[in-house]
């Protein structure tokens, strides 16, 4: 099977949208999604009619139809944390096995920069924010469920003399990081030649951490945002064992390529359901919407299997 046939787009596409919201808002899009008290939880991305983003979270029994929107912003940026004066865009969110809590990653946009920052929740009510995790410029960010050897594990994707590759960072507290290093740097040349990023959090699987990550191509007419597939050795995560040649999944309908931004495929979230080995991945289209695309958890596994052994390309 060729890595394009992997994803199915859901007919009902896009199933949120600005329309649906409750309250005035721009675009939604870039959702974080999680399974909470037996339903999806979708943490939206919202940006209102000033151009600054916040969170609202969008309810659904099968995680496709009849979403239920908070009626109010659920997570706006902190007016005390001068680092989200610009909004707080692009959440993940992971089930933190130890702590039995949430941990979000998020970007906080400042006069400084897009800055990775995270929260801890254990009800989507209250929110604990332990602030800014890594200096700017840096966006894309997931924690892993759980440690390596007692250290928590960051995916980040700072920007450092203006090359954007994907980086893993270690850190035993959540706050004080170290041990950076480039996990999935740009191919030169190719689809994901100018900017790489994670998308979903990693999905723990027994061949691997699966990645779900976003590739971009500059073009005459503005930048593609397309998504490949990698695995990482499961202890030892900073080690990239498989990375797609062909991106799998890329910007096609009319709703990928018409909005706010054109040709962008941007997913935050996935849900896996257990009964029917479903993934669920939960995208940004053309910054403007939220839309679904599903695929069979075994095949998906079986491509990136048999996809090859990545030479070092980072120097
Ligand atoms: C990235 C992020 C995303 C956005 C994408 C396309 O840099 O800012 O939020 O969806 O660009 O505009």
């Amino acid at each position: 099977m060729r890595g394009i046939e992997l994803f199915h787009r859901y007919e009902g596409n896009p199933i949120l949208r600005a329309d649906d919201w409750p309250y005035p808002a721009n675009a939604v899009f870039n959702p974080a999604a999680t399974v909470f008290d037996d339903e999806t939880l979708l943490l939206a991305r919202v940006e209102d009619l000033q151009g600054f983003s916040h969170f609202t979270i969008a309810r659904s029994k099968d995680g496709k139809t009849n979403w239920r929107i908070d009626t109010k912003p659920t997570l706006k940026p902190s007016e005390e944390i001068k680092e989200e004066k610009w909004g707080i865009e692009d959440p993940r969110i992971v089930l933190l096995e130890e702590h039995h809590a949430y941990a979000i990653t998020y970007i906080s946009f400042s006069r400084g920069g897009p800055v990775v920052s995270l929260m801890i929740t254990e009800d989507f009510q209250t929110f604990n924010r332990l602030g800014t995790l890594l200096p700017p410029e840096d966006k894309d960010a997931s924690l892993f469920p759980r440690r390596f050897n007692g250290r928590f594990g960051l995916i980040h994707r700072p920007i450092i003399r203006g090359e954007a590759h994907i980086w893993i960072s270690f850190s035993p507290d959540l706050k004080h990081w170290g041990d950076h290093q480039i996990l999935i740097p740009v191919r030169h040349g190719q689809w994901d030649c100018h900017r790489v990023g994670l998308g979903p959090p990693p999905i723990e699987t027994p061949d691997g951490w699966l990645i779900i990550y976003h590739g971009v191509r500059h073009t005459a007419s503005g930048c593609l945002y397309r998504i490949g597939l990698a695995l990482l050795d499961l202890e030892k995560p900073t080690k990239l064992i498989r990375r797609s040649e062909e991106w799998v999944f890329g910007p096609k309908e009319l709703y990928e390529h018409i909005g706010d931004v054109p040709g962008v495929t941007f997913p935050c979230g996935t849900v896996v359901d257990k009964k029917t080995n479903e993934l669920r991945l939960y995208y940004g289209a053309a910054d403007t919407t939220i839309c679904l695309a599903t695929a069979d958890m075994d095949k998906l596994m079986e491509y990136v299997r048999a996809c090859p052994i990545p030479a070092d390309e980072s120097g």
